[in-house]
């Protein structure tokens, strides 16, 4: 029986051992919410890293890791911790994670990053092939995986293969400034679909193609030996329902839904009933506008200062990569802005700017949605962004307004929302006070039309139309030319 195989950096669960015993949980993310139906049908399995590096595990834990993952229709794919630190935090984050986010001088091309992305892609392909058979479908995610398709394809030329890529594609000119390009556009090529967020990124894709490799390109079709490639536009979704519905609920028990630190933050405004919350969630990333996002707020604060004591930013940053200097770098950074601000502007009974570095429960995640007036999602580069669907489903009362990012890939569907350059401080500000100061009709009229898109297009209609995509681009076969 024909299965169809998805491959990422991580397995969709998380294991971890607890004074010796295993815990397995099943991850809750947006990827593993999209395929789950993928994934569960017929044989179908997931193959991936487990998060447990090979010297921290005893041959009897290994055995017990596997079928444990094996209960989850799970592979694991074995890397050991100089893998972890080349192939993922060096070639992976140091290098194709900065380049293509626009982050050139963050980005580092150190030839032993390099050969440890190549031969760890070539450990996944080995896992891979173990598992394939003659007729299957293949899913690979993202960008620590772009040689894969390759490797796949010189060992089976009639599997039909798959690639998604979750972050930006660059421009031709960024891209081609890394040492190993060819490479990376030949790996990715072994597929018969290509997927990007946004059609911005098809064209830089195409673009880099064209220029690097002399192959034919008619639209969207790259004729390559005697393969069609496709490349097409796919925006990734969110499980509305689960969002949406979990906000009705925390509605229904208002009391009972609030958590601790909501009821912290509300504690300390009592005395301004008609303050308002702006709130800002993302992953500890120079990606994703932080310090910026800020100095905005302080840029707002200052320029509109009669909105001083009456409004917060609660900001939300979850940790993220560590043990990266870049990374400790921007929370350095962070922390000093927020604490000199709040140091300027606070007064005995307001604080501008509530900020958490930690990772919240999901029932305390849509507390902070709920229980905001604003949603700041401003990007200095970003795939898609998540958190701005998730924002716009968690509005069951009809109020609320998005501000986001231009440079986010949801700003390509969301135009209902405030778009901003989060570069522009002023226009920021500008939109911070039109997004405060919104009538609760045109707030509505916006929300209505966000939702209507958002819960249509939700990942698992997202993973529904890659496959029907990579079905037909299987059997697109290239036009012989007469002679
Ligand atoms: C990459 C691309 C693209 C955040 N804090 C907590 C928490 N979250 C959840 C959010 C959301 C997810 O994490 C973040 O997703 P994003 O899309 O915003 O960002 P990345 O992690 O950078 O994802 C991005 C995505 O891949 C998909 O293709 O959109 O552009 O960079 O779901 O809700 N969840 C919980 N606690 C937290 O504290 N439980």
């Amino acid at each position: 029986m024909e299965k169809t195989i998805i491959v990422s950096n991580r397995l969709p669960v998380d294991l971890k051992y607890n004074e010796g015993k295993l815990i397995v949980k099943s991850s809750t993310g947006g990827l593993a919410t999209g395929m789950k139906s993928v994934h569960s049908e017929g044989n179908g399995i997931w193959i991936g890293w487990s998060g447990l590096t090979e010297e921290v595990i005893s041959p009897e834990q290994k055995t017990e890791v596997n079928e444990a993952l094996a209960k989850e229709k799970c592979v694991s794919v074995p890397l050991n911790q100089y893998d972890i630190d080349n192939y993922y935090y060096g070639f992976s984050n140091a290098a194709l994670w900065p380049l293509f986010h626009y982050f050139q001088a963050y980005t580092e091309f150190e030839l032993v990053h390099w050969q440890s992305y190549v031969e760890v892609n070539q450990k996944f392909a080995d896992v891979v092939l173990e598992h394939l058979n003659e007729g299957d479908t293949v899913w690979i995610h993202d960008y620590q995986l772009l040689l894969l398709p390759e490797l796949l394809r010189k060992k089976r030329k009639n599997i039909t293969i798959g690639f998604f890529l979750h972050i930006p594609y660059p421009s031709y000119e960024i891209f081609r400034t890394c040492p190993w390009r060819d490479e990376l556009l030949q790996g990715m090529l072994g597929a018969d679909l290509i997927g990007f967020h946004t059609y911005d990124y098809v064209r830089h894709f195409i673009s880099s193609v064209e220029r690097l490799k002399d192959i034919e390109i008619n639209f969207n079709e790259i004729s390559y030996g005697n393969r069609i490639i496709k490349v097409d536009s796919f925006p990734m979704g969110i499980d509305y329902n689960k969002y949406h519905n979990a906000a009705l609920e925390h509605h229904k028990y208002p009391e009972s839904s609030k958590s601790e630190l909501m009821k912290n933050i509300d504690f300390h405004n009592k005395s301004n009933e008609e303050s308002k919350l702006i709130l800002s969630i993302d992953r500890m990333d120079y990606t994703k506008g932080i310090p910026n996002r800020i100095k905005s707020f302080e840029y707002f604060l200052n320029k509109y200062p009669e909105y001083k004591g009456k409004v917060r930013l609660v900001m939300l940053a979850v940790p993220s990569r560590e043990n990266v200097l870049q990374y400790q770098l921007l929370k350095k950074e962070t922390d000093e802005l927020v604490g000199r601000i709040n140091g300027d502007l606070s007064t005995i009974s307001w604080t501008p700017i509530w900020y958490f570095y930690r990772a919240l429960p999901f029932d305390e995640l849509i507390d902070l949605y709920v229980s905001s007036d604003v949603a700041m999602v401003t990007p200095v580069r970003d795939g898609m962004n998540l958190v701005a669907k998730e924002y716009i489903a968690t509005r069951t009362k009809e109020n609320g307004v998005l501000i986001l990012s231009e440079m986010a890939g949801a700003a390509k569907e969301m135009h209902e929302a405030l778009i901003v350059n989060p570069n522009n401080f002023d226009q920021t500000a500008d939109c911070i006070k039109e997004a405060l100061e919104m009538s609760a009709e045109e707030q509505k009229t916006r929300l209505e039309a966000l939702q209507k898109r958002i819960s249509r297009y939700d990942v698992e209609r997202w993973a529904k139309e890659f496959l029907k995509g990579l079905k037909v681009a299987k059997n697109t076969v290239p036009v012989q030319i007469a002679q």
